[in-house]
């Protein structure tokens, strides 16, 4: 079975990119298993190395959207693209808008070792 940390892996990693096209949201949705059973609505990609993105769990901690506490923002800001579904997007054909952007990103990290489950904001 998939872990969470291999989960969040495949939903929102991807160092080597982001290519610089406007498909790259159609494309990668599709790729990463998130348009089965319905368009996932919003989901953010991280171009950076895991490295760097899992050591975000050691650094400032603080409260999640949900309440709990195992929320982490990153010291630096990093390269994303976010991926929302357009308005007239119709499952089976899930349609994105691409938006490359650099920000402080926010991950929730659970177990030993303690690494990213989740991606907050
Ligand atoms: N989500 C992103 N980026 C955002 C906001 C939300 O990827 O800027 C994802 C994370 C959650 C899902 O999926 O939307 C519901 O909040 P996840 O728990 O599998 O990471």
């Amino acid at each position: 079975k998939e872990s969470r940390a291999m989960k969040f892996q495949r939903q929102h990693m991807d160092p080597d990119g982001p290519s610089n096209n406007s498909n790259y949201c159609n494309q990668m949705m599709r790729r990463r298993l998130m348009t089965e059973g319905r368009c996932k609505p919003v989901n953010t990609f991280v171009h950076e190395p895991l490295v760097d993105v899992q050591a975000v769990c050691l650094q400032g901690n603080i409260t999640c959207k949900n309440g709990q506490p195992n929320c982490h923002k990153s010291s630096s800001s990093m390269k994303i693209t976010d991926c929302r579904v357009t308005s007239g997007s119709k499952y089976p054909n899930c349609d994105y808008r691409t938006s490359q952007k650099k920000r402080h990103i926010i991950v929730a990290c659970e177990g030993n070792p303690y690494v990213p489950v989740h991606f907050d904001a």
